[in-house]
């Protein structure tokens, strides 16, 4: 007889919730943001497997301080996360490479508590690659991936297991439009029992100079990731994008505290999207909005998290006060 086998006992499970809804979410999001007066496209797209790694290398940049200030915040405060949150389950919301949730991962695993870690990410191949390497690192960790959208399948989430730590990481946070972010904040707050807790990454507001140059990197990485949007639209839509017909902006809008990426058209052109059987007109010079990276103050988050029905209990920040790292719990 098959021995019965408990698929929470496995060390790795992975559910997927694409399943061609990834397609068609992107067809409609196309489909919304090209035929708005302000062409706009959510930045959830850029991800496909180029993109994912052009963001690795823009984590790598000597420009983009967030990666490498976040960083240093956890190492600086892991030890105290563990202790004060016993975890016993990580879950992590866009998790990526889990390239820095290592250093939580170490903390958590040394303080004996460590059982599960759960990412959830749209790129499957990120989800897929971090559970086999992550249970290779950490014997006797169950690793159980959610490949998904965060804004549609946060309720996939597996049942905690005991406390958990909700991660939200990166700043990604701010590339929600504020109506959105205020929506997904109640959905994590949904996720957390009343002895969970969400720790949260969020880029700081500083000096627009250091931040457009974090989005405007003298390499042209930055510019590639954002062109890159185009390459998934050619290839998963059928349409015929020239991404060098577009110019890589970033801009610092001082009104909304928030960085705006946009790719802006050199020409008067058209471009054909044949599995939508859309064609769309692009004036000289009219931009597509593919991005919006908000940067917030420690009042800011806290009252974000208040309208999302959570509560600040601590606030981190690295040493020139560029990117900050809260905890919060439900209130
Ligand atoms: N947390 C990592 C990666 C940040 S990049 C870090 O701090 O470095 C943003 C990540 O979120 C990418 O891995 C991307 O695939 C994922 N992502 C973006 N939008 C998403 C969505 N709507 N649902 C799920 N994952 C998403
Ligand atoms: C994932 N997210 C937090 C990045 C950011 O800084 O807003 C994405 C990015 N866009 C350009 N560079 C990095």
């Amino acid at each position: 007889m098959e021995p019965v086998v408990d698929p929470e006992e496995t060390t790795i499970r992975i559910d997927s919730h694409l399943d061609g809804g990834q397609e068609r979410s992107l067809a409609e999001d196309v489909l919304d943001g090209l035929t708005r007066p302000f062409k706009e496209l959510p930045p959830k797209h850029f991800y496909d497997a180029r993109g994912a790694e052009l963001f690795d290398q823009i984590c790598e940049l000597p420009e983009y301080y967030p990666t490498r200030a976040e960083r240093a915040i956890l190492e600086r405060t892991a030890t105290e996360l563990a202790a004060l949150t016993n975890a016993v389950e990580l879950v992590e919301l866009g998790s990526g490479t889990a390239a820095k949730t290592r250093v939580l991962l170490d903390a958590l695993h040394g303080a004996g508590t460590l059982k599960r870690y759960v990412p959830v990410d749209v790129t499957e191949s990120m989800v897929r690659d971090c559970a086999e390497t992550l249970t290779e690192e950490y014997p006797g960790l169950r690793v159980h991936g959610v490949i998904g959208d965060f804004e549609r399948h946060l309720d996939r989430v597996p049942k905690a297991i005991g406390p958990r730590i909700v991660a939200f990481l990166g700043g990604t946070v701010g590339n929600f439009q504020p109506g959105s972010r205020r929506r997904f904040l109640r959905s994590i707050a949904s996720l957390l029992g009343p002895e969970d807790h969400l720790l949260m990454g969020t880029d700081l507001v500083k000096d627009p100079e250091v931040l457009e140059a974090a989005y405007d990197d003298a390499q042209g990485v930055t510019a590639e990731f954002n062109r890159n949007v185009l390459r998934v639209l050619n290839r998963e839509l059928d349409a015929d994008f020239d991404p060098e017909d577009f110019d890589h902006i970033a801009l610092f809008d001082q009104e909304h505290e928030w960085i705006e990426m946009r790719l802006r058209s050199r020409e008067a052109q058209q471009v054909e999207l044949t599995a939508l059987d859309l064609t769309v007109s692009f004036d000289a010079g009219e931009d597509l909005r593919t991005e919006i990276s908000a940067k917030f103050t420690r009042e800011r988050v806290a009252a974000e998290l208040a309208a999302g029905g959570l509560a600040l209990a601590a606030w981190h920040t690295d040493p020139d006060d560029w990117f900050a790292l809260s905890l919060a719990r439900r209130r």
